[in-house]
């Protein structure tokens, strides 16, 4: 299978999160794709390719402009005040506060974009959350013009960054936007499937009115989990969109029985949607020795997994999402991709 990855990840680096009222260093570390790099090499079946270049403008079919333009700026404008290190948010606007116009000050912006203290800008995000974009872009680029399947290795992570909102280690929306590349090269219909342990809050904002993207999340319930407040069983979509939402929450300590049967129920709504073609958003912090996630999944679960996705039998772009537990998640993400190699044809 053709593997995309940039290094230009490594500059995304240095950055600290608010974890339990401490501040603490960013679980999504460049070591992530380390450990993935290492794993996929030895498996020894892939080909591995650099991202290509797009014009910033097909960003826009995702995002809103005001927000790209923060993201391209935003280290700048931090260092202008004389300031260094990583660029954390500290005041929201939520229930009761203005949200019609972006304060002109770095800090009251960097608090409109946000919706979590987690995802530090520090001065290579922007640059690694571009090229993470453009990995998945030519994944999505590669399965159009033929292959049956294509992983790209995103780093920083996409699935929750919004039209115009960052966080929980995400900047651009990876996922979506190789969706709606293969959407753009004539795939009618696309379902996105989110398997990381965390709802895919910003992916399901992108796609709530459309319905020629069908979203189906299997996640911790927000009820206990990260993101909080998006992701439960009755976000069905709107509009055009309606009933083109599918959200399975799970409880905490969810495993492999119950989790397999959630996927049995997202394989069907994905088969009667009638879809051309598949995105994954592909977290393994579904890992029971995840740091930060509660599901019981262990190493063997993770080539069924990857079973199960190939015998959907479409073409398929994976994207790297979640997956903390550093050491390990080489191997999970090996393990769900030699399932696709072991299944050919499919
Ligand atoms: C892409 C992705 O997986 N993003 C996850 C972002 C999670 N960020 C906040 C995590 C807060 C978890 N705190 C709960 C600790 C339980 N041990
Ligand atoms: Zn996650």
């Amino acid at each position: 299978m053709d593997v995309v990855h940039s290094a230009l990840h490594a500059g995304h680096d240095g950055g600290v999160e608010l974890h339990r009222g401490q501040l603490v260093p960013c679980y999504e570390c460049p070591a992530r794709v380390d450990f993935i790099e290492q794993a996929l090499r030895a498996a020894g079946r892939h080909t591995w390719l650099p991202p290509r270049d797009f014009p910033l403008e097909r960003l826009l079919d995702i995002h809103d402009a005001d927000f790209i333009e923060f993201l391209r700026t935003a280290y700048p404008r931090w260092r202008a005040e004389g300031r260094d290190g990583s660029m954390l948010p500290s005041g929201f606007p939520a229930r009761g506060l203005r949200r019609d116009r972006v304060p002109s000050g770095i800090h009251g912006a960097m608090g409109y974009y946000a919706f979590d203290a987690g995802t530090p800008i520090v001065p290579g995000t922007w640059e690694a959350a571009l090229a993470s974009a453009h990995c998945a872009m030519t994944a999505a680029a590669l399965v159009t013009e033929g292959a049956r399947a294509a992983y790209a290795l995103c780093r920083p992570p996409g699935h929750h960054a919004a039209r115009g909102t960052y966080g929980g280690y995400c900047f651009l929306n990876n996922a979506a936007l190789a969706a709606q590349g293969l959407r753009d090269a004539g795939k009618a219909r696309v379902a996105l499937l989110d398997v990381d342990y965390h709802h895919g809050n910003g992916t399901q904002e992108i796609f709530w009115e459309r319905d020629d993207v069908l979203f189906i999340s299997i996640h911790g319930t927000p009820d206990t989990e990260y993101p909080y407040f998006l992701g439960y069983a009755d976000e069905r979509g709107a509009g055009r969109g309606e009933g083109y939402t599918l959200n399975l929450p799970l409880q905490r300590g969810t495993d492999w029985a119950r989790y397999s049967a959630a996927l049995a129920t997202a394989r069907e709504a994905i088969q009667a949607f009638g879809a051309d073609a598949l995105v994954v958003s592909l977290g393994v912090d579904t890992y029971q020795g995840d740091p930060i996630s509660a599901f019981k999944l262990s190493k063997e679960h993770f080539p069924l997994l990857g079973g199960q996705l190939a015998g959907l039998g479409l073409p398929k772009v994976l994207v790297q999402e979640g997956g903390y537990a550093v050491e390990d998640i080489g191997h999970n993400v090996a393990a769900v991709l030699g399932a696709f190699d072991s299944a050919v044809l499919r």
